[in-house]
C-alpha cells in the first residue's frame, strides 16, 4: 500500500521571507532524499507551486532546518534551503538572514532552547556558511511572543522584535571580502564591485544600465533587456568570485545602486538574482552597506554616510518598499566587524506536511 510521509513542520515568516521550518532530525540526513522531500513539500517544480507550501515567489520558496549545535559556544544550527520554483533544484549555497530571524522562535517552540522569562538570546550558526549570529527574541513568562511594536518595511503591521547581531560575515561564501582581488572590475564595459560580507553581491550603478534605480520592482521585473545585461555580467562575475559556474545558483545577487532620495545612505534595487527583490535581503543589505563604505568601490561615491570616531555607522539602505537599517561597527582598518539589525518573525501554522509517495520525484 502506498505510504504518506508525514513530517512535523511550522510555517514561519522570518523578516520579509516565509517558509516551512523542520527539525533536522525529522528529515532524511542524505541530501538527495532530503531535497526530494523539500521539493515535494513546496510543490516544486511548478511555476505556481500549486501542489505544495511554496508561494510561487523566491521569497516564499524557502525552507529552514534547525538542530541543536555541537559546536562549542553555539546553541543551535540553522540550515537555509532556497527551493527553486520551476526546477527540481535546492540551493544551500547562500545564507538567508530573513529566514534566520525565525530560527530561534522555532527552536524554542520545538523545545531545543529553554526560554528566559523576558527575553532569550542564543548563538546561532548558519550551516550554509558557518556564519555566527547572536539573536534575541521576546519570551515573556518563558514563551515566545510574536506580538509587539516593531515594524519592518515589507511586512504589514507590527510584531515582537527579533534582534540579530552578525559577528563575522566577511567572505561567507566566496572566501574573502573582495573575491576577485579587486575593488573594481569591469564586465561588458560596466564598472562593478564584487563583494561578500555575508552574501555574494555585484554592486553596480543603476545609471550605467540606462535606468534611474528608482523604478518599482515590478517595473524592473518587466525589463527583459536589463535582466539580460545583468545575467551576462553575473555569469562572468560568478567564476571570478570563486563561485564556479553560477548559471544554476542563486548567487551572486545583482544590486543596482543610485544616490539616496529618502534621507538614507543609498538607494538599491537588488536582483536575487533573476527577480527584483521587493525590499532587500538581510545579508544582502549588510554587504551593500559594506561595499558603499569601501574606498574606491564602484558605488562609494553614492554613499551618504560615514562612520563616527568610534567606528559606528547606521547605514539606512533604501529599497523598493522602504528602508533597511544596518548598524555596522568598523575597525581602524575600515573592516566591518559586527552588523546588527532588526527583524520580526511570526509562527503562521503548526502542523505536519503530508507527502504522498507518488509526489516524490
Ligand atoms: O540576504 C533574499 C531574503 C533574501 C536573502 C535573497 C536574505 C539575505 O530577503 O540575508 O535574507 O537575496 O535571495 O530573504
Amino acid at each position: 500500500m502506498p505510504q504518506d510521509f508525514v513530517i512535523p513542520c511550522h510555517l514561519m515568516r522570518g523578516g520579509t521571507s516565509r517558509g516551512p521550518f523542520f527539525l533536522a532530525r525529522d528529515l532524511p540526513a542524505e541530501v538527495t532524499a532530503r531535497d526530494a522531500i523539500l521539493l515535494a513539500a513546496m510543490g516544486s517544480p511548478d511555476a505556481r507551486q500549486i501542489d505544495g507550501l511554496g508561494g510561487a515567489d523566491p521569497l516564499t520558496s524557502k525552507v529552514g532546518i534547525v538542530s541543536t549545535s555541537n559546536a562549542p559556544g553555539v546553541d543551535i544550527d540553522f540550515l537555509f534551503a532556497q527551493v527553486s520554483i520551476k526546477d527540481a533544484h535546492v540551493d544551500t549555497t547562500p545564507n538567508c538572514g530573513n529566514m534566520l530571524a525565525a530560527a530561534l522562535p522555532f527552536a524554542i517552540e520545538r523545545g531545543l532552547i529553554a526560554a528566559g522569562q523576558i527575553t532569550t538570546t542564543a548563538r546561532v550558526r548558519t550551516l550554509n556558511t558557518g556564519t555566527l549570529a547572536d539573536i534575541t527574541v521576546h519570551t515573556p513568562d518563558g514563551k515566545v511572543t510574536y506580538a509587539g511594536d516593531a515594524k519592518i518595511d515589507g511586512v504589514p503591521g507590527t510584531s515582537a522584535p527579533v534582534e540579530i547581531a552578525f559577528l563575522e560575515t566577511e567572505g561567507s561564501v566566496c572566501g574573502t571580502l573582495l573575491p576577485t582581488g579587486n575593488v573594481v572590475d569591469t564586465f561588458d564595459g560596466v564598472r562593478v564591485t564584487c563583494i561578500d560580507n555575508g552574501m555574494p553581491v555585484v554592486l553596480m550603478r543603476a545609471e550605467d544600465f540606462g535606468v534611474s534605480g528608482y523604478e518599482t520592482h515590478t517595473e524592473l521585473n518587466a525589463n527583459a533587456a536589463l535582466k539580460a545585461k545583468l545575467e551576462s555580467i553575473r555569469l562572468q562575475a560568478g567564476p571570478k568570485m570563486n563561485l564556479g559556474d553560477v548559471s544554476g545558483k542563486v548567487v551572486p545577487k545583482m544590486c543596482l545602486v543610485s544616490p539616496p532620495r529618502a534621507g538614507g545612505a543609498l538607494s538599491t534595487r537588488t536582483f536575487i538574482p533573476h527577480d527584483c527583490h521587493s525590499s532587500i535581503g538581510v545579508l544582502g543589505a549588510v554587504t551593500v552597506a559594506t561595499g558603499a563604505l569601501l574606498a574606491g568601490s564602484a558605488v562609494a561615491a553614492m554613499n551618504a554616510t560615514t562612520p563616527d570616531a568610534a567606528g559606528n555607522v547606521s547605514a539606512v539602505i533604501e529599497h523598493p518598499t522602504g528602508v533597511f537599517t544596518v548598524n555596522l561597527n568598523v575597525d581602524a582598518q575600515g573592516r566591518v566587524t559586527r552588523a546588527a539589525l532588526l527583524r520580526t518573525a511570526r509562527c503562521i501554522m503548526r502542523g505536519e506536511v503530508v507527502i504522498p509517495e507518488g509526489v516524490l520525484r
